[in-house]
C-alpha cells in the first residue's frame, strides 16, 4: 500500500547525441515545472512532444498516462488534483482531441481545478504543413474552442514563446481561483531542429503568487458581526486539502459555537460527525439547514459554491435577514459566458481571499461564543431487503470500518448521511460541471494522487455515469492504479426519468412512460464483463444485500492489495438524496 511508483512503459536506451529539436525544449519546461504525469490520447499533432518524452526525458516527470479517450486525460488530470490539490498536465490532439475532452475541460473549470492542458495544431505556416491531415486539423483560433471556459490560452510562435507560455500558463492555472489552461504546440515548432538546448528557466522566480490577505479592517468588521452574533451558521464550501486548513476551520466553529454546513457537490470541508455539522449535505439545501438560515442572523459563507442560491432555498419567497459575511475571490473567474456563479448573493462584508487565507486570521480575532445551537441526531444508512443505493453505502461502511479512505465519487441518488467525511482527503467533490462520464476518469486520476498514501480510493457512480467513461479502467489496470468503482447499477438514466415523471404529471399525461427513452436494460448490461475485459478484478451482477457485503470485502481486499476492482451493484431505482 505504500509503494507510490506506478507501472513505467521504459524505453530502451538512446544513443547519446547532440542534436535537439523544438519539442526536447519544450518536454524539458515540463520536466522544470516539475509535472508528474502528463494524461494523453495520441496524435500526430504533439508526435514531436510525444518522442521528446519518451526519447529525450526517458518518459519520466512527466510520465505518460495512456488514456482509451480524450476526455478521460483531462478527468484524470482533473482528479490527481482534486486529490493532491497538485497541477498536472493533459496532451490533446489538435482540434478532434479537443473536441472530445470539451466537457472534462468545462467540469475542471466549474470545479476551480488547474489542468495544464497542452493541445497542438498542424503546421500555422501553411507552406510546411502536410497535405489533407494537416489541414484538416489546423483550424484558426483552436483555443476559441474552449476559451470561454478556461482561465488562459496561448498558441505560442516560437520555442522561446513557448516556454514563456508555459510558465505563465502553470502560474495562472494555480492561482485563485483557480482553472484548466490551454496551450496550443505547432507541430513545426515542435520539430524544428534547435543549435542547442535553450537555457532552462529559474522557475522559482515564476511562482504562484502568495495567497491574497483580507484588509484588517474586513476582517475586524467580520470578526465583530460573528463574535456578537445570536444565531450565526458557517457555511463551509471551496477550500483546499490541507489538514492544517481544516483544523483552523473546526477550532474557529467550536470558538464560535457556530453551526456548519457543507456541500455534497464540494470535497470534504468539516468533520460531518462534529455536534456542530448541522445537517447531512443534500442535492438541495435540506429542511434541517433552510430552517437555520432562515432564523440566522450572521452567515459566514467560506467560498460556499451557491451561495445566492441557499439564501433564496432559505428565504422560501422572502428575504433572508442575516448580516452575510462573504469570504470568496470566485468572482474573478466570472464572466459573460458560463453562468457558473450562480444568483448574485447579498453581502455585508467581503473579503475576497481565499477561506484558507481568512479563516485561521478569524479564529485570532473572533471572541468565543456561548453555545447556542442544540446538535440534532445524525443518522446512518440502513439495509433494506432490496439491494439500493443505502444498502450499497452500509456494506462499504462495514467493509472499510477502520480503514482510510477517499471517496473520489457519488451517485446522484446518494443521501448526505450515508457516510462521514472526518479528513480533507475522505471526500473530493463531485466533477464541477455536471457532465456525465467523468466518474471512472475523476476516480483514477485521485487514485493515481493518492497510490501509496495507505488511502483507499473508492469511487460509486451511476451506470449511465461508468458506461460514459469506462475505459478509464484500462488505463488504471495498465498502470497499477489501485482504485475500486462501484457502479450504482439501476439500469436507467434514473435522474432524468424522474424528470419525464414530473413533466407527464404536469401536463396530465401517463407517467408510466417516463422509463422510454432512459432505461438501459434489454439487454442488460454487463458491466463487471467490460472491466474485466480491460484487466480488472470484477464482481457481479450483485443482487442482493448479503452478496454485496461479501462483494464490498472482496473489493476492498483487492484494492489493498494493489488491484483495480469493478463492482456491479444491481440497485433498486430510487433517490433518498434530497
Ligand atoms: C454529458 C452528459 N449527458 C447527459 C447529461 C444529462 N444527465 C444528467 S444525470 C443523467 C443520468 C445519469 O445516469 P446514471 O449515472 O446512471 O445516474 P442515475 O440518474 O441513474 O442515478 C443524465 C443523462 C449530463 N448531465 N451530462
Ligand atoms: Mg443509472
Amino acid at each position: 500500500m505504500n509503494d507510490t511508483t506506478i507501472n513505467h512503459d521504459a524505453p530502451v536506451a538512446v544513443p547519446p547525441s547532440d542534436v535537439v529539436f523544438g519539442s526536447d525544449a519544450i518536454a524539458s519546461v515540463l520536466r522544470t515545472l516539475d509535472i508528474p504525469y502528463i494524461a494523453l490520447n495520441p496524435g500526430a499533432s504533439y508526435r514531436g512532444l510525444h518522442d521528446s518524452i519518451v526519447n529525450y526525458l526517458g518518459n519520466r516527470t512527466p510520465q505518460m498516462i495512456l488514456c482509451l479517450h480524450d476526455e478521460h486525460a483531462v478527468s484524470i488530470a482533473q482528479g490527481y488534483c482534486k486529490a493532491s490539490d497538485r497541477m498536472m498536465a493533459a496532451a490533446l490532439h489538435s482540434n478532434v482531441g479537443l473536441m472530445h475532452a470539451t466537457m472534462p475541460i468545462f467540469n475542471s473549470w466549474c470545479d476551480r481545478t488547474p489542468v495544464l492542458i497542452i493541445g497542438a495544431t498542424g503546421a500555422w505556416d501553411a507552406a510546411k504543413r502536410r497535405p489533407w491531415i494537416e489541414w484538416i486539423h489546423t483550424c484558426s483560433d483552436q483555443a476559441g474552442l474552449v476559451r470561454n471556459y478556461t482561465k488562459w490560452d496561448n498558441q505560442p510562435g516560437s520555442v522561446a514563446a513557448t516556454t514563456e507560455a508555459l510558465l505563465r500558463a502553470a502560474q495562472i492555472a494555480q492561482t485563485a481561483p483557480r482553472g484548466p489552461v490551454y496551450v496550443n504546440l505547432d507541430v513545426s515548432i515542435q520539430e524544428q531542429r534547435l543549435d542547442a538546448l535553450p537555457a532552462m528557466p529559474d522557475v522559482s522566480r515564476y511562482p504562484v503568487p502568495q495567497a491574497v490577505q483580507p484588509a484588517p479592517e474586513l476582517l475586524d468588521h467580520a470578526a465583530r458581526l460573528l463574535s456578537g452574533a445570536k444565531n450565526p451558521v458557517m457555511l463551509a464550501g471551496r477550500c483546499s486539502r490541507s489538514p492544517d486548513a481544516w483544523n483552523a476551520r473546526v477550532a474557529l466553529a467550536e470558538k464560535l459555537n457556530i453551526p456548519v454546513l457543507t456541500h455534497i457537490k464540494l470535497a470534504a470541508a468539516f468533520p460531518t460527525d462534529h455536534p456542530l455539522h448541522a445537517a447531512p449535505p443534500g442535492n438541495r439545501l435540506p429542511a434541517d439547514a433552510k430552517k437555520l438560515l432562515a432564523q440566522a442572523d450572521v452567515i459566514l459563507s467560506l467560498d460556499w459554491l451557491d451561495l445566492g442560491g441557499a439564501l433564496k432555498q432559505a428565504a422560501d419567497g422572502g428575504e433572508v435577514k442575516a448580516k452575510i459575511i462573504q469570504v470568496s475571490c470566485d468572482a474573478h473567474s466570472h464572466r459573460g459566458w458560463s453562468m457558473d456563479y450562480h444568483i448574485l448573493p447579498p453581502v455585508d462584508v467581503y473579503l475576497m481571499c481565499e477561506p484558507d487565507a481568512a479563516v485561521p486570521l478569524l479564529l485570532d480575532a473572533v471572541q468565543p461564543r456561548a453555545a447556542t445551537y442544540k446538535p440534532t441526531p445524525k443518522m446512518s444508512p440502513k439495509p433494506e431487503k432490496d439491494l439500493t443505493i443505502s444498502g450499497v453505502a452500509h456494506t462499504l461502511e462495514e467493509a472499510t470500518r477502520g480503514i482510510e479512505r477517499c471517496i473520489t465519487r457519488l451517485p446522484l441518488g446518494w443521501h448526505g448521511g450515508y457516510a462521514h467525511f472526518r479528513h480533507p482527503l475522505d471526500y473530493v467533490g463531485f466533477d464541477g460541471g455536471g457532465g456525465v462520464g467523468a466518474g471512472p476518469g475523476i476516480t483514477v486520476g485521485a487514485a493515481l494522487a493518492l497510490k501509496g498514501s495507505g488511502r483507499l480510493p473508492i469511487g460509486l457512480m451511476g451506470d449511465g455515469d461508468f458506461l460514459m467513461g469506462n475505459t478509464a479502467v484500462w488505463t488504471a489496470a495498465h498502470y497499477g492504479i489501485p482504485c475500486l468503482m462501484i457502479v450504482c447499477n439501476n439500469r436507467s438514466y434514473y435522474n432524468d426519468e424522474l424528470h419525464q415523471e414530473r413533466v407527464a404529471v404536469a401536463r396530465g399525461r401517463p407517467p408510466e412512460n417516463r422509463w422510454i427513452g432512459q432505461r438501459i436494460s434489454d439487454p442488460d448490461i454487463d458491466i463487471a464483463a467490460m472491466a474485466r475485459a480491460q484487466g480488472a478484478k470484477a464482481i457481479g451482477p450483485v443482487t442482493s444485500v448479503e452478496a454485496m457485503q461479501a462483494a464490498a470485502k472482496e473489493g476492498v481486499a483487492t484494492v489493498r492489495e494493489g488491484g483495480v476492482c469493478v463492482i456491479d451493484a444491481r440497485v433498486m431505482p430510487g433517490y433518498d438524496a434530497e
